[in-house]
């Protein structure tokens, strides 16, 4: 039987009477106009095409439907809509069998829950991100996936945007049979053997029934993960819905609530973090260029920093060499990277066998001679000058030619570090957000002499990893610590303009931080920073603005949560508000002839932002950061900026 061609991304075969149709829309196969339409088209002619008694519906590729199109989202909707073509898929007279071959996800997921049958490859991973987006299902999940796997499970499920693979597809009832090849083969079988039988219509189906407690466990454990954001809380309400309303009244409320939420500015806004993150570490100019192969990673320093990389490193498949100066040093070291596996198995991230087989990638040494076999290594020593030029200076004579040395420094110049090695060219900055094994950004720092092909591997190593890549230029303190002193600066200021460190903290927690400023200061403690402005007391423009308060309480031994008394008081472990902060402050006013005034929370968080955007268009200006996009990721993952507010950057544009 020739091709059927139903529209641009919609085609079709007919095999022993069923008809198999592909949808082939690259990159994921989103559900665009043309995608929707042909499938309408394809349904009209299984319809009336008396060969045809059975359909299959698969992908093109490795991704079965990624989703609704999101780059739609903001224009006119275009009929025929997901929930007409889902709807005529559910009622279709034949049976239609889903052949899930890749990722099924959000609009991709709910055209599987409309057939009849589901059957997914091995490696196929099915799911509902719609909440990531801001936004809830609004094809039909929310009302037919507790359909199938009961109203906990799908609350957890839809509320948390968890991709699941096909095995706990297949033990959650959301898929009817797991193949590990032919899918559309296996499919077209099942579907053929459907004909003439009755059709298990997934909307038709009652809720199954689960014990109270449960359920307000599910509904309550979702409700405190949403942290603030509305879709999450939604998600609930409609999957819960479903066990009492009618179908059609279920997806009429489902629908309504989509609409509304996805011209929120709450989802305006994650769609502007989804978009950035995939444009985050393309690099132009460079699409073309090839990274270097990397198999084994060495890394000088296996403390804090050093393990935390070494654990991301066999996360991502790769060889460890971990190097330390003392045969002491590095059996601490094996130590700390196996602890830290040992508490990924505790904590169910990670099985048994999975740790075994890190351990067997991980040699850590006191020889560095080892370091040859190396095609990148990562230093994490200590944050000094000197330490690491002399470091790099010997291994230049250790490493390969074409190995890759990068610096995971924080507030030194990678330039001058690069400039003392024979080879600046492959030197490039890693700059590792701690704890490294967890946290997801990473500043790729392109220095002055890295060669493209050196920033392009470090950029897919970082991926590798898992990480989030955001390429940076060299300025002190990169794109990260340069908007976070801005931010920093002005919540100073303010505290001498009339403000205190509560109603700061009280005002960004009330925009999403997780934490206030000043009681991240009080956790990480004070001293740090306080040993860095007395270094660069000598430096500063007498001129500028300084804010001498947090060197008051240093010099008066309040470093914060660990010595009982910061920023705020901590009587029994409790934060409190303490008297003693707020007579100093007052104080520093008084001194410097500053009339306080007051600020409400609205005008904390815009004067924040500005003092952020402002810092972020200078990044943009030198060139530092290539786009408004990669601040905001850096904020965002770094810094504790909540995503649901798009980052400093698109917030500013916003206001
Ligand atoms: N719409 C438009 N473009 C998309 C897209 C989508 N849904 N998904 C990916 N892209 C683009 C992406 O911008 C990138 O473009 C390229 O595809 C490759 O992406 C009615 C409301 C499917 C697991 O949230 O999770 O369905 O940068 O680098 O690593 O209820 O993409 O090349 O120009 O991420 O192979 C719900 C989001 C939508 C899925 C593939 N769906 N996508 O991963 O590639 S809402 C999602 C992903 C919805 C219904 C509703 C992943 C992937 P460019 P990539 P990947």
């Amino acid at each position: 039987m020739p091709d059927l061609r139903f529209s641009d991304t919609i085609s079709g075969s007919v095999r022993n009477g069923v008809l198999v149709v592909t949808i082939d829309n690259p990159p994921v196969n989103a559900t665009s106009a043309d995608v929707r339409a042909g499938l309408m088209a394809a349904l009209d002619r299984a319809e009336v095409d008396a060969t045809v008694q059975a359909i299959a519906l698969t992908g093109a590729g490795n991704t079965f439907v990624g989703g609704a199109d999101i780059k739609e989202f903001g224009k006119p909707p275009v009929e025929p809509t997901l929930p007409q073509v889902i709807e005529r898929i559910e009622a279709f007279r034949k049976a239609a069998v889903a052949a899930i071959n890749g990722a099924a996800l959000g609009g991709g997921c709910e055209l599987t829950l409309a057939c009849h049958h589901r059957i997914a490859l091995s490696s196929a991973k099915i799911g509902l991100p719609e909440v990531k987006l801001g936004i809830v299902p609004g094809a039909g999940a929310t009302q037919r996936l507790p359909r199938l796997t009961g109203t906990p499970a799908a609350i957890e499920l839809i509320s948390s945007a968890r991709l699941v693979g096909a095995g706990e597809a297949r033990s959650l009832g959301i898929v009817d049979a797991v193949v590990d090849a032919d899918v559309v083969g296996a499919a077209a079988e099942v579907a053929k053997g459907l004909v003439g039988k009755p059709l298990r219509r997934t909307g038709a189906l009652t809720v199954p029934d689960a014990p109270a407690d449960t359920l307000e466990k599910a509904a309550a454990d979702a409700a405190r993960k949403a942290k603030g954001q509305r879709a999450p809380l939604e998600a609930i309400r409609l999957v819960r819905l479903a066990a009492t309303a009618p179908l059609a009244e279920g997806l009429a409320e489902e629908r309504r609530t989509f609409l509304e939420l996805r011209d929120s500015d709450e989802a305006a806004a994650l769609r502007h973090v989804f978009f950035a993150e995939r444009a985050a570490g393309k690099v132009d100019g460079l699409e073309t260029v090839k990274a270097r192969k990397v198999d084994v990673i060495g890394i000088v320093g296996t403390g804090l920093m050093g393990s935390g990389i070494a654990v991301a490193a066999l996360n991502g498949g790769y060889r460890v060499i971990g190097v330390e100066q003392t045969q002491d040093a590095a059996d601490k070291g094996r130590e700390r990277i196996s602890g830290l596996l040992d508490k990924a198995v505790q904590t169910g991230r990670l099985d048994a066998a999975g740790r075994d087989g890190r351990l067997q990638r991980l040699t850590v040494t006191s020889d560095a001679s080892e370091l040859a076999a190396a095609d990148l290594v990562i230093e994490a020593v200590f944050d000094d000058l000197v330490v690491k030029t002399e470091l790099f200076q010997r291994l230049d004579n250790i490493v390969r030619p074409d190995a890759i040395l990068a610096t995971n420094t924080s507030y030194l110049d990678p330039n001058a570090i690069a400039a003392a090695t024979a080879h600046p060219e492959r030197v490039v900055g890693l700059h590792f957000f701690s704890p490294a094994h967890i946290m997801r950004l990473v500043e790729v720092v392109n220095c002055a002499k890295s060669a493209p092909d050196v920033l392009v591997t470090a950029l897919a190593v970082a991926k590798k990893l898992g990480k989030l890549p955001v390429v940076c230029g060299v300025t002190e303190g990169f794109i990260g610590n340069r908007i976070f002193s801005a931010y920093r600066r002005e919540a100073e200021f303010m505290l001498e303009d009339g403000a205190l460190p509560h109603e700061i903290d009280a005002a960004l927690e009330a925009y999403g931080f997780p934490m206030g400023l000043f009681a991240v200061y009080d956790m990480a403690g004070l001293e740090i920073a306080w040993a860095k402005r007395k270094r660069q007391a000598a430096t500063r423009d007498p001129a500028a603005r300084y804010v001498d308060i947090a060197d008051r309480l240093c010099e008066a031994g309040r470093f914060g949560q660990k010595a009982g008394k910061g920023w705020y008081v901590y009587p029994n472990g409790k934060r409190s508000v303490d008297p003693d902060v707020t007579a100093l402050i007052e104080q520093v006013r008084a001194e410097k002839d500053i009339e306080p005034r007051h600020f409400n929370a609205d005008e904390i968080t815009a004067r924040l932002l500005k003092a952020m955007s402002d810092e972020g268009e200078a990044l943009l200006a030198e060139g530092v950061a290539a786009r408004p996009g990669d601040i905001d990721l850096v904020m965002i993952n770094g810094y504790g900026f909540p995503s649901h507010r798009g980052g400093p950057m698109f917030a500013a544009g916003r206001r």
